[in-house]
């Protein structure tokens, strides 16, 4: 916590993150016109789109970008392109034959103002869409290698593709689906096999996007990768220990509400502590794969990690 502190004071994390979601949230506001035929699939794709969220995605893209040397505007498509993808999934997951959820960044979920096949043609037009972002090299800036520039689109979109279908965030929910409802408790390797697939693939990508834009190196891209991977998990390490913490803390007792109920998570199969450590642990993986970054163009990365680890909510 010290040394976040006393890094916090050399770089303004908020400030980072309000400006960058704002320049996504614009990229997104034009993506979608609004009040074009069809009205309905239209409206509700900006309406899963626009619905607020941290824009966590789209920041690890551009810093990915800052730090393998490229100008963070060149990755603002492929930035918008990747919360695209994390919408449609949150539009998918909340579908009543996934999870069934009535609410989703504070506001009703997609079908439940727009009706369940407008939300499932949202969600698949919004992939889409996001492959259409990727792929429009024309829209970056004249400041891009001409010649290097479509390789690495090509690469980059090949990385979103592997990351969401049956090697990413649909095999991650599959086997997610598959232990749902049975009274058995989900091994530690199946959870974590879970949670790489359906929360670290997209961020992941996210990362190495941005990197293969920015004109990182292999080496780099994999060290990058390694941070990626290492934050996903963490992620939801820290997702788990809220959920226990914050209900502990609700319900003024020692147990919280994901103790008592079936999700298996790392504090049931761990304890509090352990989860902690292995928290921890993540942290400093991935603080380790930025070792070899320029430090002023690595802290964008060093305190997304900082605030996936010691977020509160
Ligand atoms: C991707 C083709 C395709 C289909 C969808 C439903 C599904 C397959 C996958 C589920 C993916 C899923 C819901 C993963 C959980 C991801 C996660 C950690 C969500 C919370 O992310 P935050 O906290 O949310 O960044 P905000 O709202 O801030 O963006």
């Amino acid at each position: 916590a010290t040394a976040a502190a006393s890094a916090t004071t050399e770089f303004d994390f908020k400030s980072y993150m309000g400006s960058r979601a704002e320049a996504v949230n614009r990229a997104l506001d034009a993506a979608i016109p609004a009040g074009e035929d069809p009205v309905s699939l239209h409206e509700a794709m900006r309406y899963a789109l626009l619905a607020g969220g941290k824009r966590v995605r789209p920041a690890l893209c551009l810093a990915a970008c800052g730090v393998a040397g490229g100008r963070e505007a060149w990755a603002l498509a492929p930035a918008a392109a990747v919360e695209m993808v994390h919408t449609m999934s949150l539009v998918h997951d909340d579908l009543p034959c996934m999870d069934d959820d009535d609410l989703r960044r504070g506001k009703p979920t997609c079908h439940v103002v727009y009706g369940e096949p407008i939300a499932v043609l949202a969600g698949d037009a919004l992939l889409s869409l996001a492959f259409h972002h990727m792929a429009s090299v024309g829209s970056y800036p004249p400041d891009v290698d001409p010649d290097k520039h479509p390789a690495r689109v090509v690469r980059a979109i090949g990385e979103l593709a592997r990351c969401i279908g049956s090697e990413g965030l649909v095999a991650g929910q599959v086997v997610d689906l598959e232990m749902t409802g049975t009274s058995e408790i989900v091994p530690l390797e199946r959870l974590e096999y879970i949670h790489l697939h359906k929360t670290a693939a997209l961020l992941e990508a996210s990362v190495v996007i941005g990197a293969i834009i920015g004109g990182a190196t292999d080496e780099q891209i994999e060290r990058l990768r390694k941070y990626a991977r290492s934050i996903g998990l963490l992620f939801q390490v820290v997702d788990d220990i809220l959920d226990v913490t914050k209900s502990s803390e609700e319900l003024g007792k020692t147990a919280g509400k994901d103790l008592a109920s079936d999700k298996t998570t790392y504090p049931k199969l761990l304890g509090l502590d352990k989860s902690r450590e292995f928290a921890e642990k993540l942290l400093s993986d991935a603080k380790e794969q930025l070792a070899g970054f320029d430090k002023e163009k690595a802290a964008p990365l060093l305190h997304l990690a900082y605030y996936i680890a010691h977020r509160q909510n």
